[in-house]
């Protein structure tokens, strides 16, 4: 039932009412009966030895109610915070796994690595006590920057990982690349920076633990974006407490951007806090302490190189990465530049020959995991920069050379050489969309309109290629993942018809409750104001995987989808008893169950009362209650995709770079709700410009991170963006019901390649020809200096 409030409809968001009237109900705002405060103190220095801690003047101040240490964390029986995802050496051993306490021990390892737990009646109160804590360190020498944890001699995070190296990892047949570079008539190479960058949700990180004595039963509310996995982890691995006596709640949660993935260490400390005081412990960070606690993402060097044939054609890449893990693997970090990175980059081309190696290395920083794209940005980078170049080197086109090496509209499914199938696709389509958006034909104009005004003018462009919805749970286990990565649902009608739906999915801005609604009332027919959907509480939801890598739409959407469709098949048995029908003369549809090529109907309300209240009921072969579960493993990923082409505008003066026009065209299969796609768009937009020209976490020699705070670490704001423009061609993914693929990242992937390519532009004239992200003036008035002989 496509139309007012179903698929497609741009709906207005459900959850937006409680927001706007500044109703949300976020982990912060939570005061329990007899709420005490945790505050963390945590370490100054990148790497020390901790010689003792003096928790005396602290435990005595007012208000203190404990003061807590890792040797008392490991004298409980606390378990480590564990890795969910383990990558094989190229030589099949498996990577260092070293242990993450949840407060140091012995050692600390970056800056903020948190050492003590002060809990007391009031925050002011455990603040002040934190200053009182004395924590004697030796300071030992320290290693940030990734190129200088990788080289010989470096000092070591961990003995038992020399070199720094956690894994040595690759992908792809090294021997068909070389073959094709032997053949090739022009290899263009590359080494790029993808700049390390820090999450920065709006609302900061937060755990409130409660533990209750007489239940013998612990509650943590927690800025989750997949409570069920932390219930998981905290159960099997760190508190070790049968799961059902745990009960994780991701209430409101202000945005997450992957950074609320993890299970953290604090969630664990404060419910064992908690037990510890006989009362509720709340935690939440300031803003610099999440900057110094939040799994940062990205920090990647790479060496690229692309063989073409004399017309163009790519005939093989290859790619050499390093990346940073920080000082402690979080719970996604080895997959992010393996199986999310190596695999993408093939892009929306043919490339017959690819082979990847990624070394992945400690180093004294925050732990380095999935911030928005995850990978895939880092994937689309490289490749959308190498394409540019190998344009340039060879004199054709950047977009004809684009075009070229398209896998064809024909070819999908289409296999690329490191192991992903694309099932639909559409590169063209979206290309021919954007380059209208952004009226392209006419650029020379603009160009020449901008110089007028003392401006340089350069156009970007980049097609990408993306894969949501990580799956299937077999191929993920064989590839490291410790977890299944399904999604599951139940859809429990009321007896009047309305609809409440128990997702695993975990909305924390995406607005679920709106286009997971929308599914309810294309499938069953029921209004929208009759639906309601319930997320983020363990003890009301299907056990479920949560939300990231863009999976909601595909994967719960579809488990959604799943569970409704039993709901309709019990729906047409009530309803042929009612109608004296047999069951195969039952059609639904619109939210009538009516008999093929009658006029006698029953309307879904009617079918849900009956099941509830089943006097006139086929009670021999039908429960009564109309409720049903499902859970949903997809077969494939789904490949969004598409074309982001910018244009900027340099002052060659200052360095200065604007943003002037983003036209983009994305593929994202069928969209449910455009107003709600085109908002995923835009926020992506701004994230991707943000990292392509503002946002970097830059460490000093001594490991201290020199962009701790909005002073100094800088992010994009209104006034820094063009008006955006969207546009959409379909091509729906094949292997799920609703033909749906996501968007919650496309723009942090598509458009930092595009942004630098048209800096590039630019600044071609000038004899630029290579910039690293972030394109801040700085580096660009240094880049044009050096350019024109005027040195750096
Ligand atoms: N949607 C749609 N039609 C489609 C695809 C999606 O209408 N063809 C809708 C979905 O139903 C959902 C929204 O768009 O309401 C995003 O869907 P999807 O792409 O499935 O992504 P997820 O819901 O799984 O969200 C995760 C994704 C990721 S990985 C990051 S990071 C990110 C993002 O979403 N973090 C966000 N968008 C964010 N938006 C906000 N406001 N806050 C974050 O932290």
């Amino acid at each position: 039932m496509s139309g007012r409030e179903g698929i497609g409809a741009a709906v207005e968001r459900k959850e937006d009412r409680r927001f706007l009237v500044g109703k949300g109900r976020y982990t912060d705002d939570l005061q329990l009966p007899g709420q005490s405060f945790g505050v963390f103190v945590r370490s100054p220095h990148a790497h020390a030895a901790i010689r003792s801690i003096g928790v005396e003047r602290a435990a005595g101040a007012p208000g203190v109610l404990a003061v807590l240490t890792g040797e008392q964390v490991a004298a409980d029986g606390l378990g480590t915070i564990p890795c969910g995802w383990q990558i094989k050496n190229k030589d099949g051993s498996v990577m260092v796994e070293p242990p993450h306490p949840a407060l140091a021990l012995g050692k600390v390892r970056h800056v903020g690595d948190p050492v003590v737990l002060v809990v007391a009646e009031a925050r002011a109160q455990a603040r002040e006590a934190a200053q009182l804590v004395e924590v004697e360190y030796e300071p030992l020498p320290a290693v940030s920057h990734l190129g200088a944890a990788a080289a010989a001699g470096a000092p070591l995070v961990w003995d038992e990982a020399p070199g720094n190296v956690c894994f040595d990892w690759h992908l792809g047949d090294a021997a068909a690349v070389d073959a094709a570079f032997a053949r090739a008539a022009r290899v263009v190479r590359l080494d790029l920076v993808n700049n390390r960058v820090a999450p920065n949700a709006i609302e900061p990180r937060a755990a409130n633990g409660h533990y209750d004595a007489v239940e013998d039963r612990y509650t943590l509310y927690t800025t989750s974006q997949n409570p069920h996995l932390t219930r998981l982890l905290l159960g099997a691995f760190t508190l070790k407490v049968p799961e059902h006596r745990l009960r994780v709640v991701a209430p409101d949660v202000g945005g997450g951007f992957g950074s609320k993935i993890f299970h953290y260490a604090e969630e664990l400390l404060v419910l064992w806090a908690s037990r510890r005081v006989g009362r509720p412990v709340k935690w939440t960070a300031e803003r610099s302490e999440a900057f110094l606690s939040d799994a940062h993402g990205r920090d990647h060097l790479s060496h690229a190189e692309l063989a073409l044939d004399a017309g163009g054609k790519f005939l093989g890449l290859r790619v050499r990465t390093l990346a940073n893990m920080g000082a402690y693997l979080s719970t996604f970090a080895p997959a992010i530049p393996t199986y999310l990175y190596a695999t993408l980059l093939s892009g929306p081309y043919v490339i017959p020959a690819i082979y990847a190696e990624v070394q992945a290395i400690f180093s004294h920083t925050v732990p380095v995991d999935a911030v928005r794209g995850a990978g895939r940005p880092e994937a689309s980078y490289l490749l959308e920069r190498l394409v540019d170049r190998a344009a340039r080197e060879m004199g054709i086109d950047r977009v004809e050379l684009r075009r070229r090496n398209f896998v064809p509209t024909d070819a999908f499914p289409y296999q690329t050489p490191v192991a992903l199938q694309y099932d639909t696709g559409d590169y063209h389509a979206t290309l021919d969309l954007a380059l209208g958006a952004i009226d392209y034909e006419r650029f020379a104009e603009r160009r020449a309109a901008s110089e007028a005004r003392g401006k340089l003018r350069g156009f970007g462009v980049s097609t990408y290629i993306e894969a949501c919805g990580i799956a299937p749970s077999a191929l993920v286990g064989a590839l490291g993942a410790r977890a299944g990565l399904y999604e599951s649902a139940t859809v429990r009608v009321n007896p009047t018809g309305s609809v409440t739906v128990f997702t695993g999915s975990h909305s924390h801005g995406q607005g679920h409750e709106t286009t997971f609604a929308q599914l309810v009332v294309e499938k069953l027919g029921v209004p929208l104001a009759q639906v309601e959907v319930v997320h983020g509480d363990t003890d009301r939801i299907p056990f479920g995987m949560g939300t990231y890598g863009s999976r909601s739409a595909a994967v719960g959407g579809s488990a959604l989808y799943k569970a409704m469709d039993k709901i309709v098949e019990k729906g047409r048995k009530i309803a042929a008893h009612l109608l004296e029908a047999s069951v195969a003369d039952v059609e639904f549809a619109d939210g009538k169950f009516r008999v093929a090529g009658t006029d006698r109907e029953k309307g879904f309300g009617e079918v849900a009362f009956a099941a509830y209240v089943p006097h006139n009921y086929p009670i021999e072969t039908v429960e009564p209650g109309l409720e049903e579960s499902a859970f949903y493993d997809p077969k494939n990923f789904t490949f969004p995709a598409g074309c982001h082409a910018v244009e900027v505008e340099v002052d060659p003066e200052t360095g200065v770079v604007q943003v002037v026009e983003a036209a983009i065209a994305d593929d994202v299969g069928v969209v449910i709700n455009p107003m709600i796609v085109d908002g995923q768009a835009h926020g992506g937009l701004a994230h991707g410009i943000g990292q392509a020209l503002y946002e970097e976490c830059v460490y000093d020699s001594d490991g201290q991170l020199a962009s701790g705070s909005f002073m100094s670490y800088c992010m994009p704001r209104a006034a820094d963006l063009p008006m955006f423009r969207t546009g959409n061609h379909a091509t729906p993914c094949t292997h799920n019901p609703i033909g749906v693929k996501g968007v919650g990242e496309v723009g942090a992937i598509g458009v930092p390649p595009a942004v630098i390519n048209a800096v590039l532009d630019a600044l071609a004239p000038l004899g630029v020809t290579h910039i690293d992200m972030p394109a801040t003036p700085e580096k660009v008035w240094r880049a044009v200096r050096a350019a024109q002989g005027g040195g750096r």
